[in-house]
């Protein structure tokens, strides 16, 4: 019997326990990562002969490696290689919560979205176009109420057709970084490339991104293939020496402003209307 993983993540408070328990009922187990403390729990849900490995990931703001949460979550996800996450967001802090969405689009893995607390959403007013969200994010949107198990249906059954159709090929999202960060990004993306820097883990790109938002982890292991680690070192120096010289800023705080910047153009086309706010008219 074929045995498909699928990964929840998302922001700590989303309802990822709430919709994993929602969706495996009692079944589930408890394990703990090896070497580390943050619990990873799996559990199974059978459908239409499929037997569903659902994987509960630690709660995280970020997939940069500043906490154990976080690089928990990225390592399963790379090294694992389920075939699809379901990020569970809380749809009442739609923005804040898409951060995170960003970062699974940027590593490319293939991804569906839950908006989850809707019954909340519901009674404060606010309308969220869940078509028009699909439709900018390219990937499904799944309207959810985990407490009570609403959506968990359409959930898994969008989750399957989406991997279906996206066959394990990751497509990472390219988003721009504005002129004190691309022309950087891109020397430093050749250089990982022609290097073979970690590439048949991550996408190059993602690699320089990590870089210069001062990933530990990334750094590490570059400096682990010696002279390339070194070079990019120097090159994330000299871009976060001109952000402190010019912008008083740094690369990591201008990626996030960037990253914002993105989730504000997706929401601000017509996605969201605040409650008592008139119908966007087209
Ligand atoms: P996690 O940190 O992502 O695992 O979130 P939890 O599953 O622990 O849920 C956080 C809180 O939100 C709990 O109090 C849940 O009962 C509640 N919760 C989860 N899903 C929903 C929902 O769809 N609607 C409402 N109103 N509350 C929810
Ligand atoms: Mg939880
Ligand atoms: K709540």
């Amino acid at each position: 019997q074929e045995n498909l993983s699928i990964a929840l993540a998302g922001n700590p408070n989303a309802g990822k326990t709430t919709m994993f328990n929602a969706l495996t009922g009692a079944r589930q187990s408890v394990g703990n990562y090896p070497g580390v403390t943050v619990e990873k729990r799996e559990g199974y849900l059978h459908h239409n002969g499929l037997q569903l490995n659902i994987v509960d990931l630690p709660g995280t703001y970020s997939l940069t490696a500043y906490s154990q949460e976080e690089l928990v979550a990225r390592d399963y996800l790379v090294n694992e290689r389920p075939r699809i996450v379901v990020d569970i967001v809380d749809a009442n802090s739609l923005e804040r919560h898409l951060y995170l969405a960003v970062q699974f689009m940027e590593m490319g893995i293939p991804m569906v979205l839950a908006l989850n607390m809707m019954d909340e959403v519901r009674k404060s007013g606010k309308k969220i176009d869940t078509a028009e969200l699909s439709r900018l994010l390219k990937m499904p949107v799944i309207e959810t109420v985990a407490r009570i198990g609403e959506g968990k249906e359409s959930l898994i059954r969008e989750t399957l057709a989406f991997a279906d159709k996206k066959n394990g090929v990751w497509e990472p999202l390219e988003i721009s970084y504005g002129p004190d960060i691309d022309p950087s990004l891109m020397d430093m993306t050749r250089l990982i490339e022609a290097e073979n820097l970690l590439t048949g883990r991550y996408p190059a790109r993602w690699i320089a991104l990590k870089y210069l938002e001062g990933d530990v982890q990334i750094r590490d292991m570059g400096d682990a293939a010696g002279d390339i680690g070194r070079k990019l070192s120097r090159m994330v120096e000299k871009v976060a020496e001109h952000c402190r010289a010019t912008l008083d800023t740094s690369p990591e705080a201008i990626i996030a402003d960037y990253r914002y910047g993105f989730i504000s153009s997706v929401t601000r086309q017509g996605v969201v209307t605040a409650s008592g706010q008139k119908e966007r008219i087209a």
